[in-house]
Order: C-alpha cells, then sequence, then structure tokens
C-alpha cells in the first residue's frame, strides 16, 4: 500500500518555489522520491532556494523564468527535458496577491494577478502536456485557495483568479484525462508564509492583528496553518494513489469551509 505513495523515478516541477509553499511542497515531494525542479524570478531568489534544499539534503534543479512569459515557459521546459527529463508532476505554486478595494484597483493591478494566478498555470501546463501524453501519462496540481469558493473584501482580482484555476483545473482533467493526466487542485486555508505576513502582524499594543483573530475564530483547528501541511497531500496528489482522483480541489483549510465560525 505505502508504495502507491512513492514518487521514485518522477521528475517534480514546482513553480516559483524558492521559499513558503512552493518550497514545502516540493522538500515534501523529495522526501517521497522525487527528483525537484523549481523556478523563480530571479537568479538570486533561485541560488537561496538551491541552498536552502541543500540545507535539507535535497538537489534542486532551479531555473530562472517568469511564469507569466510564454516563450520563457516553453524555453524552460525544453531545457530541464533535456537537463533533467521529462516533467511527471507539475504544481503550478507560482501567485501573488495585492489586496486593493476593487473600485480603487487599477485595470493594470487586476490583470497583472490574473496573468500569474491564471494564465501562468495555463501556460506552464500547455508547455509540459504534450511531453506527458508521449510519456504516457503526468500529475498537474494547480494551488488553489479558499477564494477559489470564497470571496472578501479587497481581494477581487485574486478570487477571480482562484476561481478560474478551480475551474481550469477541472478542465484539463475533463480534456486530458484520456491521456492518463490527473490534473488535481489544493485549496489551502490561511497559511503562514511571506504572503500572509501583512494579516498576522502584532499590534503597536502587543495584540494579535484584527485579521489573525478572525481566521482563528473561522477556521476549527483554531490555528494558521503551516506549509508543511501541504506535503502530504500534494505527494498524495502527485503519486499512484491518486491516480483515479481527477478534476478535485483537495481543501487542506483546518476545516474553514465546513464551519461557520466562533460565536464572537
Ligand atoms: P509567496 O510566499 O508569496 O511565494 C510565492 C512564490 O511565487 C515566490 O517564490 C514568488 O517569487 C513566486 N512568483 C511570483 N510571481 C512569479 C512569476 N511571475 N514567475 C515565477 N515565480 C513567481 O506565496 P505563498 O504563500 O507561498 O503561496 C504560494 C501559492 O499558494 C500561491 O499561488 C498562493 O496564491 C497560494 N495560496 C497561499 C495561501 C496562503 O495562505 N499563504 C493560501 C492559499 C493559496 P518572488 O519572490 O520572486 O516574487
Ligand atoms: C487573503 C489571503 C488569502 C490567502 C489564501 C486563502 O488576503 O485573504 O491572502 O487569500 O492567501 O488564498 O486560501
Amino acid at each position: 500500500m505505502m508504495n502507491q505513495f512513492s514518487l521514485e523515478g518522477r521528475i517534480a516541477l514546482v513553480t516559483g518555489a524558492s521559499y513558503g509553499i512552493g518550497f514545502a511542497i516540493a522538500s515534501a515531494m523529495a522526501e517521497a522520491g522525487a527528483t525537484i525542479v523549481f523556478n523563480d524570478i530571479k537568479q538570486e531568489l533561485v541560488d537561496k532556494g538551491v541552498a536552502a534544499y541543500a540545507e535539507q539534503g535535497i538537489t534542486a534543479h532551479g531555473y530562472v523564468c517568469d511564469v507569466t512569459d510564454e516563450d520563457a515557459v516553453q524555453a524552460m521546459v525544453a531545457k530541464i527535458e533535456a537537463e533533467v527529463g521529462v516533467i511527471d508532476v507539475l504544481v503550478n505554486n507560482a501567485g501573488i496577491i495585492k489586496r486593493i478595494p476593487m473600485v480603487e484597483m487599477s485595470a493594470k493591478d487586476f490583470r497583472q494577478v490574473i496573468d500569474v494566478d491564471l494564465n501562468a498555470p495555463f501556460i506552464v501546463s500547455k508547455a509540459v502536456i504534450p511531453s506527458m501524453i508521449k510519456k504516457g501519462g503526468g500529475k498537474i496540481i494547480n494551488i488553489c485557495s479558499m477564494m477559489s469558493e470564497l470571496g472578501r473584501e479587497t481581494v477581487s482580482a485574486y478570487a477571480a483568479a482562484k476561481g478560474g484555476l478551480k475551474m481550469l483545473t477541472r478542465n484539463i482533467a475533463s480534456e486530458y484525462g484520456q491521456y492518463n493526466i490527473q490534473c488535481n487542485g489544493i485549496g489551502p486555508g490561511y497559511i503562514a508564509t511571506p504572503q500572509t505576513a501583512p494579516l498576522r502582524e502584532i499590534q503597536p499594543d502587543g495584540s494579535k492583528h484584527p485579521f489573525d483573530q478572525f481566521i482563528l475564530a473561522k477556521t476549527p483547528a483554531n490555528r494558521w496553518g503551516e506549509a508543511a501541511d501541504l506535503g502530504g497531500p500534494a505527494v498524495f496528489l502527485a503519486s499512484s494513489a491518486s491516480d483515479f482522483v481527477n478534476g478535485h480541489i483537495l481543501y487542506v483549510d483546518g476545516g474553514i469551509l465546513a464551519y461557520i465560525g466562533k460565536q464572537p
């Protein structure tokens, strides 16, 4: 039974994985036997990422690439195939958020969030699927969000992108399942990473950020998630154990989506 969860012999590309959720997912996949490939926009971050993986005993292959640039992504995938091998597992993790009230948000800012969080998963998936088909199958994992299901103030572009990413996940599953490609999503809850650091800042009086208190009241687990909480679910969706799971969004949220919230 446990062999089903092994990633031995599989090459996994995790986008935007110098740190944060991508780094944690890649580290878990390495522990399960995968060869790790990752990218980031800046060489400096790629170098830092390679060093951070090495500190964990992981020999990761790092590439500089902006995932919104289709030519650059196509070139990166060709380089990876030549230098490392065909990608068996793709994790579309790279993402940004801009927290701006919608009516104050410029169309440029809105488009930038959509570009990274929705267009890029399309671009990178499109680049890796042909070789997955030739190889006889593959796994695509899109990192969705609570905002694939829920809205809130100031995150209109992000929610639109992550809602779209949920449906892109289902469409890739529908279109390429016949080639033994499974495409699923992971929907993290509120995870303590640089992306959410502004929501957890300690207040001048030493109290917790109001949003921090809000999330704790909305989470049955009564804690923020850690990036490491996503490792096991990602290994499952990258492994043979999930070969008949397709088009599914696996929420790893401590129960937020199931819970009305603690009475104030
Ligand atoms: P993070 O700490 O901000 O890390 C995001 C990573 O993506 C960074 O390495 C960043 O590199 C990279 N990136 C951004 N734009 C890129 C581009 N155009 N090309 C290549 N790499 C790019 O975020 P995180 O919290 O780890 O989140 C990772 C994913 O999980 C995102 O998709 C996010 O939406 C999603 N998510 C996060 C949470 C949470 O609570 N943290 C919850 C649900 C979903 P740079 O540093 O160079 O920008
Ligand atoms: C926010 C947060 C969330 C998390 C995550 C929740 O401002 O509400 O950044 O969007 O990043 O996506 O699942």
